[in-house]
Formats: C-alpha cells, sequence, structure tokens
C-alpha cells in the first residue's frame, strides 16, 4: 500500500511541475502564449501516430503550448484529462472522442469554464447544442461511399454476379464506424450483385484484424469474395491469416482497406491489397488556426473536411509519394 501512495505522490509531482513548466513557457513570452490542451485516444494504429506527430509539429510551427495527454484507448482517462486541462484554465480544449456517447458532463463543466472545445477527427452526441464549437476530420461517411464505388466498379471489371462481403468493423460506436459502415452499406444496396455475410469488430485493431479473419474464415471459407477492412491496421493482421489459409489475397478475395498509411500503400503496390481510402491524419494545421482564431474571438467554420482520395489497383500504384505516416 505504502508504494502504491509514494508512486502517486510521484506522479502528482510530475503533473506539477509539467504544469508549471508550461505555465513558465506562457511567462516566457510575456505575451499571452496561446496554451491548447488535446486529449489523444491512444497510439492504436499508424494513423493515430501519424495524428499526434502532426499536431505536436503544427503546435510548434504556430508557437502554440501543447499540453497533449494519451488517453490508452480509455474514455475515463480522456474525460480526466479533459477535467485537468479545465483546472488548468488552458484557452482551447480539443480533442478526439473514442466514442460518441457519453461526454455531457464534462463537456457542462468546460462550458461554465468558459473553455471552448474543438473536435478533432470524430464526433459525438450530446444532449445539449453548443457544447463544441467545431469539428476538424474526415468525412467517414464518403469514406465508406468510395470504398463502395471501388468494389461496383471491381466487380464490374471482374464480370461478378455475385459478391460475398465480410466487414471488419472499427470500435463501435466511434464515429468512423459507424459512418464508414452507412456510406459502404448505403452505395451497395442498389446492387444486387453484393450480399454481406458478416460484420465483425475489429475494434481498429491489427490483432483484433487476424482474429477476425480467422474467425471469418473458419465460418465462410472460400465463399468469401471481399474483405472491407475499417482501417489499414486491421487489413494488415488478416492478411497472413488469409494466406494461411492458402488463399491470395488481392486476387482470390477483393481487400479494400481504409487510412492510407505507408505500410498498407507498400502493400497496395505488392497486389496484396485492391483498394487504399486515404483518411488524412494530418489535422494539426487546421486545429492550431481554428485555436487562435477562437482565442481571437473570431468565428470558425463549423466542419473542416480535408480532401481525401482513393489508392487503388485501377492506377500505376508506382506513382503514390510517400505517405509520412
Ligand atoms: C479515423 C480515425 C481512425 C483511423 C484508425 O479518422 O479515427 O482511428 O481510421 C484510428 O486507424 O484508430
Amino acid at each position: 500500500m505504502k508504494k502504491r501512495r509514494i508512486a502517486g505522490v510521484i506522479l502528482a509531482a510530475v503533473m506539477v511541475l509539467s504544469l508549471a513548466g508550461c505555465a513558465e513557457k506562457a511567462d516566457e513570452t510575456g505575451d499571452s502564449k496561446l496554451v491548447l490542451g488535446f486529449s489523444q485516444i491512444g497510439t492504436e494504429s499508424a494513423w493515430r501516430i501519424g495524428n499526434t506527430k502532426d499536431i505536436e509539429e503544427q503546435a510548434g510551427n504556430f508557437d502554440i503550448g501543447l499540453m497533449l495527454e494519451n488517453a490508452n484507448q480509455k474514455q475515463e482517462n480522456q474525460i480526466a484529462a479533459i477535467r485537468r486541462f479545465i483546472a488548468y484554465k488552458v484557452d482551447v480544449i480539443a480533442f478526439s472522442p473514442i466514442v460518441e456517447e457519453g461526454w455531457d458532463n464534462v463537456l457542462k463543466e468546460a462550458k461554465e469554464a468558459g473553455i471552448p472545445v474543438i473536435l478533432v477527427d470524430r464526433e459525438l452526441k450530446t444532449s445539449q447544442q453548443g457544447l463544441t464549437t467545431c469539428l476538424i476530420g474526415a468525412d467517414f461517411y464518403k469514406e465508406g461511399v468510395m470504398a463502395a464505388e471501388y468494389l461496383i466498379r471491381k466487380a464490374d471489371s471482374l464480370g461478378l454476379e455475385h459478391v460475398n462481403i465480410v466487414e471488419i468493423t472499427g470500435t463501435q460506436n466511434s464515429t468512423p464506424m459507424v459512418q464508414r459502415q452507412a456510406g459502404f452499406f448505403d452505395t451497395i444496396s442498389e446492387d444486387p450483385r453484393m450480399n454481406v455475410l458478416e460484420s465483425i469488430d475489429g475494434d481498429f485493431l491489427k490483432s483484433r484484424g487476424a482474429e477476425c479473419m480467422r474467425y471469418l474464415l473458419d465460418t465462410y471459407g472460400d465463399t468469401i469474395d471481399v474483405v472491407y477492412s475499417h482501417n489499414d491496421e486491421m487489413t494488415l493482421g488478416a492478411l497472413p491469416e488469409i494466406e494461411k489459409a492458402d488463399f491470395v489475397p488481392g486476387q482470390d478475395i477483393i481487400i479494400i482497406s481504409i487510412d492510407g498509411g505507408q505500410e498498407a500503400i507498400n502493400v497496395l503496390k505488392e497486389g496484396k491489397i485492391n483498394c487504399v481510402v486515404e483518411c488524412t491524419p494530418k489535422l494539426g494545421k487546421a486545429l492550431m488556426e481554428t485555436a487562435l482564431k477562437l482565442k481571437a474571438g473570431e468565428a470558425v467554420e463549423p466542419v473542416i473536411h480535408p480532401e481525401e482520395e482513393v489508392f487503388s489497383d485501377e492506377q500505376d500504384t508506382s506513382l503514390i509519394a510517400p505517405r509520412g505516416y
């Protein structure tokens, strides 16, 4: 018990020192340097790691004091971090909500403290309007549509009359999962060739992608024509399982993924993935620009969607530029 108490004291001391350090930075500049508190979901994917790196780089470029906390995939850690930002009286709070529900209380506390909140990457649902100022992040529904539109073109080019699809989804009740599924399903629903055998939750994790693919292969075997995976990590976990089952990914089974990280693009170039829909993690510049506008009392766009494209075996993949994440 004693050891735990000592550890607790050390952690608290570290927190105070790091906050004090931030306060000193603000004092050093002499001017009111913007302090931004950011609660990041975790490090579950190359996308997430790239997003964190970009936010840190852009905070430096804009000379913004960044307090970034990693929640290690736990909503309660994000809520605790947002409460620390409120206590520290940061100028702006931003976060990527791991799931859409359960944020009302802490967002009401931020509003009562007069601290504006920016949503980055993912959205949320609240019972009260006006608890957040804006969203900077991808149009996930459109990503799902682009994935389905690729599949329809692929089925046409192969002359397929019947297409059996398995879906490996991202974290249940997260915005990217809900909207990537909706965009895909809405688009294929008008095509009588398309049949979804099963959707299964891979939680955006590589290890879960492998487990899901093993289960789907055991259950559906060679009736599977397409794997639609909500992110590259799960896709990269699934591919070895497909090969262990003596199928050739990209040929025996069409592979469609989302994110567009370098590792998945390399596999696309090898022909083992057929389509990667881009979901850029580079949201840091827009975040810093928006935070500065909020601090200056300027109006901000309610939604900022970055431009995104589709990489696939329909193009010369050797021309795809380095991805940077
Ligand atoms: C999408 C982001 C998703 C990525 C995953 O913007 O929320 O979370 O697609 C990441 O790789 O885990």
